[in-house]
């Protein structure tokens, strides 16, 4: 976590994330802004608090208007938001709890998880926000989980590799999400692949799926393929991180700025500066893992993940 969150401001957000009226946003977010650390690393935080009070405040003076956010709707938060999708006990809350400071109930019944529940993920420099959501079952769905999976910004289909009824599953999770008019998670996580047969299940599965899923083997318990998972999320959302750096200094490679994939020079700089928008003439383009670097690059030029831009205007 590049920021260095303390657990009072991680506490004011989850406060933030579970207020409902306009009233106890504000709060929450006067005590996140207030336990947040500021520097520079912080400074988009920052300003996006202070976006979300004034928001908050004039929400708060609408008159005659009851504002209450519906409790299964999860404001995103961080580079993106992934359902953690999948039939009862494959291990959903489980890997929230590793993979998060979110606390859900884990247990080997079904439907322990009846509410949304959100846990910010890391991955490498960048937070990727996780929801646990009740199963998808054909027999019993929450009549609100369609809108829940819709307003995060892709899935992750989430099986254990050793039920038997695995492949049944997966079939009967898509035919759901077809019948929502849902589209197919981006990634299929295999659980529990450190039982014994655990990895020759989960091949065979990707053998089978992996031309529709990015698949990832997993075992929240022992934590294996945990950091893998977290890139295969990151690359299912589609984005791109990229740094900045003025000539002649090192750049900061501990806050990217996140875009979406197929974002040129000139969508980067206009996230910097607004002045870069009109004064851009060309930008020097560095590369974490590159040699050669310092290539002369136009404002239209796409940008790849972990691109280090300096700008010249
Ligand atoms: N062996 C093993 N058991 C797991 C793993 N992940 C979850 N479980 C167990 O599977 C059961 C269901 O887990 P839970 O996270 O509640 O599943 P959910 O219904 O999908 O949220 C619990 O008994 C967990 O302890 C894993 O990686 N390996
Ligand atoms: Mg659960």
């Amino acid at each position: 976590m590049p920021a260095n969150l303390g657990p009072e401001y991680l506490a004011a957000e989850d406060e933030y994330r579970r207020a409902e009226t306009p009233a106890e946003k504000i709060a929450a977010l006067e005590k996140m802004f207030a336990t947040l650390p500021k520097h520079k690393g912080t400074e988009k935080m920052q300003a996006d608090i202070r976006r979300k009070l004034s928001q908050a405040r004039k929400d708060s003076q609408k008159k005659g208007v009851v504002h209450s956010t519906p409790f299964y709707y999860i404001p995103r938060e961080g580079a993106g938001q992934v359902a953690l999708l999948g039939p009862a006990n494959s291990g959903k809350s489980s890997l929230l709890r590793a993979l998060t400071h979110a606390r859900p109930e884990v247990a080997d019944y079904p439907f322990t998880t009846r509410l949304p529940l959100p846990g910010m993920m890391a991955f490498e420099n960048v937070q990727i926000q996780l929801v646990d959501l009740p199963p998808l079952s054909p027999e019993f769905a929450e009549p609100w989980l369609p809108q829940a999976i819709r307003n995060a910004n892709t899935g992750a289909l989430v099986v254990d590799v050793n039920d038997p009824l695995c492949l049944d599953e997966i079939e009967s999770v898509e035919r759901m999400l077809e019948g929502w008019r849902l589209p197919r998670p981006g990634v299929l996580a295999g659980n529990k692949t450190a039982l014994p047969g655990g990895e020759a299940n989960f091949a065979a599965l990707a053998d089978l799926y992996s031309g529709r899923y990015r698949p990832a083997p997993v075992s929240a318990l022992t934590g294996a393929g945990l950091a893998a998972f977290a890139r295969v999320v990151f690359e299912a959302l589609n984005l791109v991180r990229v740094y900045t750096k003025a000539p002649g200094k090192k750049a900061e490679l501990s806050s990217p700025y996140v875009l979406k994939r197929g974002a040129t020079v000139m969508d980067a700089a206009a996230h910097v500066h607004k002045d870069f928008v009109e004064h851009l003439k060309f930008a020097r383009l560095f590369h974490k893992h590159s040699e050669h670097d310092g290539l002369m690059v136009d404002r239209h030029h796409v940008v790849e993940d972990e691109d280090i831009l300096e700008f010249h205007v």
